[in-house]
């Protein structure tokens, strides 16, 4: 916490980058692993690893059932990991943390409970041309069974929202505006709050995909005034196979549960039953356990550190790669200036495929992604099939862009 108020802290980047024992690994003798692939999934520090080894190790038991001292222990610390992500997020109420498996189940969860609900023949549900495939897919499912209408905030060429086409958009009265706060190809960071103002003003309900902003810039919940709010634990220090749905209490209230079993019931009967009060209603089954607690871990050491500090060292080893990419014959990066994004650096390169650009690098330690990125509406819209992309978190240096460089460098010779 005290980090976060040091708005211009500079990161101890050796000292984080021990935290994380993955980042020592050589890929062969010699050349040691590069990992520029965080916006996939993100590594893990020590911290996290041992919060669910302990968990494992001393406490291990099912949850919100036993009375027993291990169940007791077990309960406190996955509901405690709870308390903390809502402070992380500035929720009102850890009652409005939900735990699902990661930002694609939270989106499906609200297209599924929210959205049969609410919506219908007709209805108007607004995205954006730059989501990513999980906040596509789920509304065209809904979609096509409620015959609802899709729209989408164009991208400009830069790689922006477009502000005009939404205010067009609002026009139609949409239900729902669900769209990414931060693009995962382009970097884009979008102004949220204000997106929720406007759909506020038509009276739609929001649902911002979080899972490239909650890991790397300060998100508040309430600041943002976001209705429903998802992320996933994995790209943000924590474990896979953990989430989060954030939504406003009297918007949970009012929804039916998602998916049916134990612990999400008060009662139940033959023929019927009772739903349990939030956050449970929405949790069905034996929870991910190790795997909150392990979230709870990450959110700790993000704070530790201080998400402001970590979103400024982004930026500058975002400006320093846009620099160093563009200096490139042949290179071009998608996504708008450095000042507008996150630490997302998607490219062509003229002479050489996304794909074998990315075995190359593997050759020298560097692991950077390649293909649509699960967005292929937006790569078809620039009109490309793929693109390469690396991208970078608070461990990351900028000794490790001057790596990617000299390794498109090689790739250029070998395509030469
Ligand atoms: N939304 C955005 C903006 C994402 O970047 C991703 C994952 C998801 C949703 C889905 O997250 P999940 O944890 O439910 O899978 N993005 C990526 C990516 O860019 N490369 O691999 C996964």
């Amino acid at each position: 916490m005290m980090a976060d108020q040091q708005q211009c802290a500079r990161l101890d980047i050796q000292k984080i980058r021990a935290d994380f024992p993955i980042l020592g690994r050589e890929m062969r003798s010699g050349v040691p692993l590069v990992y520029l692939d965080s916006t996939a999934t993100s590594q893990k520090p020590v911290q996290v690893l041992e919060a669910m080894d302990r968990y494992y190790r001393r406490s291990n038991a099912n949850i919100h059932r036993g009375l027993y001292t291990l169940a007791e222990e077990a309960t406190v610390e996955y509901e405690n990991a709870r308390e903390r992500i809502a402070a992380f997020i500035g929720a009102a109420t850890p009652k409005e943390v939900i735990f699902t498996r990661n930002t694609t189940e939270s989106i499906n969860l609200v297209a599924r409970s929210w959205g049969q609900t609410n919506l219908d023949d007709g209805d108007v549900v607004i995205l954006t041309e730059m989501e990513h495939h999980s906040n596509l897919v789920p509304w065209q499912l809904l979609a096509a069974e409620r015959n609802l209408r899709l729209e989408f905030i164009s991208v400009t060429r830069d790689g922006l929202l477009d502000l005009d086409s939404y205010a067009e958009l609002l026009k139609l009265e949409p239900k729902l505006v669900a769209f990414t706060q931060m693009s995962n190809v382009l970097g884009t960071i979008i102004p949220a709050r204000e997106i929720i103002r406007m759909a506020h003003q038509v009276g739609a309900n929001t649902l911002v995909d979080a899972a490239q902003s909650v890991p790397h810039i300060p998100v508040d919940v309430g600041d943002l005034g976001a209705d429903f709010l998802a992320f996933s634990g994995h790209k943000m220090c924590g474990p896979t196979g953990i989430g989060v749905l954030y939504g406003r209490k009297k918007l949970l209230e009012a929804m039916p549960p998602f998916l049916g079993g134990g612990d999400m019931i008060k009662r139940v009967e033959l023929r019927s039953f009772q739903s349990n009060a939030l956050p449970y209603k929405f949790e069905a089954g034996t929870s991910a356990i190790a795997e909150a607690i392990g979230l709870g871990a990450a959110v700790d050491y993000l704070s530790g550190i201080g998400m402001k500090a970590i979103e400024q060292h982004e930026q500058e080893i975002i400006a320093y790669a846009l620099e160093r990419l563009e200096e490139i014959p042949g290179v071009e990066v998608f996504g708008p200036e450095a000042q507008y994004k996150g630490a997302v650096a998607s490219f062509t390169l003229s002479e050489a495929h996304a794909h074998d650009i990315s075995q190359i690098l593997d050759r020298e330690g560097i692991a950077v992604r390649a293909g649509h990125h699960c967005a292929m509406p937006l790569h078809e819209k620039f009109g490309i099939p793929a693109t390469t992309r690396a991208s970078f978190y608070l461990y990351n240096t900028k000794e490790e862009v001057d790596r990617l460089v000299e390794g498109i460098y090689k790739v250029k010779n070998i395509f030469a």
